[in-house]
């Protein structure tokens, strides 16, 4: 039983509780993600880190560790209950290990569960963009002194739009006829973006976009607030390698400004949303504007087309390949996720005029 197995693996770490229920938070795509309460106030998230995936856990594990380290030392002047809930903090096993990996091979990790928090799956107001903004801003700030060459890159070329687009062309040799049949438009609009989303990689390959440590999984989703919607804390450090600030940017505007969740399939309820762009941009260069070169910022439109292309590309070439890479609820989820994402494309497309930031600093 799921229930017998958690507390296996809960006990396995070092903490004064006792394990009392769990629930499964189901927000990722995917490791498996549990809270667990116990008979003290403290709560934690237990989770399964999917090996497939990251083949490297041990690395994985140890980037998270170190970011939250070095958050730690940048935030040392809070107060101690609120560097708690700014900062995510790891348990360790009773071994004194960082994961624990149980008899079938899976690898477990944990952390303490910040309370009265909430996260975001879709936004609704300008002040919880802004918030996001300053969080993930302040995330790139506080990062930026960190040592790049202590991070593991945990999945090599992750928004590397060449590789991602090859994998693409791979997945359209081997898919089935009905399959491809199902995605042909889909094809055909992600074929016509191929040039301009492209130009991105190559400023970061001629180093003219330099790279920094990035989060690379900045959805909103991925934002905790407090429950008076103030941003506390950037959850999800599973991706943190060096990358580029258009990313970052990207994935956080492809999550706030889309009307609908990433996986809404009426597209009609899909679109971009202007204002919450610009309070996100206001809140992000708030925290790191001062830090960004003139191309850095010149990009940041563009950067978000692209990242949400990105994905666009990734959910089709996972549909064309039959499913095997992000968890889906029903045959066809792949293919509507990308559907949406590329619908968010076209409603940004007709605005990316007014999104160029000197326009907005006017
Ligand atoms: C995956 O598992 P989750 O939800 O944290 C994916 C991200 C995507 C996201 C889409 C390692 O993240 O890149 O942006 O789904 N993570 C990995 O919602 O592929
Ligand atoms: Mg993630």
């Amino acid at each position: 039983m799921l229930e017998d197995k958690l507390k296996f693996v809960f006990n396995k770490f070092d903490h004064f509780s006792e394990f009392l229920s769990y629930e499964e938070l189901a927000s990722g795509h995917i490791n498996d993600t549990y809270l667990i309460e116990t008979a003290k106030k403290t709560s934690y998230v237990l989770q399964r880190i999917n090996h497939e995936v990251f083949r490297d856990v041990s690395g994985l594990i140890s980037n998270k560790v170190y970011v939250s380290n070095h958050l730690q030392k940048k935030l040392a002047h809070l107060p101690k209950k609120e560097l708690k809930r700014r900062v995510l903090c790891f348990v360790n096993t009773k071994k004194g290990d960082s994961y624990y990996r149980d008899k079938e091979g899976n690898y477990w990790n944990m952390m303490i569960y910040i309370d009265n928090s909430k996260t975001f799956e879709t936004v609704t107001n300008e002040e919880v963009a802004y918030e996001g903004g300053k969080l993930f801003g302040d995330f790139l700030n506080l990062t930026s002194d960190f040592d790049i060459s202590k991070l593991t890159e945990v999945i090599p070329k992750f928004h590397d739009m060449s590789f991602r687009y090859s994998q693409f062309e791979d997945a359209l040799k081997i898919a089935s006829e009905e399959r491809l049949n199902k995605a042909k438009t889909c094809i055909k609009q992600v074929e016509h973006l191929k040039e301009e989303m492209h130009i991105i990689q190559r400023l970061k390959e001629s180093g003219e976009i330099k790279l920094r440590v990035t989060h690379n999984d900045t959805k909103i989703s991925n934002a905790l607030f407090d429950l008076n919607n103030k941003g506390l804390c950037v959850i999800d450090t599973d991706t943190v390698m060096p990358g580029i600030v258009h990313y970052d940017f990207g994935d956080a505007i492809r999550t706030i400004c889309n009307t609908a969740a990433e996986d809404e399939k009426n597209l009609e309820l899909v679109n971009f949303n202007l204002a919450y762009y610009k309070a996100y941009v206001k809140g992000f260069l708030k925290e790191i504007g001062s830090s960004l070169s003139s191309i850095e910022l010149q990009y940041l439109p563009l950067g978000a087309k692209t990242m949400i292309f990105i994905m666009a590309i990734r959910f089709l070439t996972d549909y064309l390949n039959g499913d095997i890479y992000y968890k889906t609820a029903y045959p066809e989820h792949n293919l509507v996720r990308a559907k949406n994402q590329l619908k968010l494309i076209e409603s940004l497309s007709e605005q990316i005029k007014e999104m160029e930031i000197n326009a907005l600093n006017k």
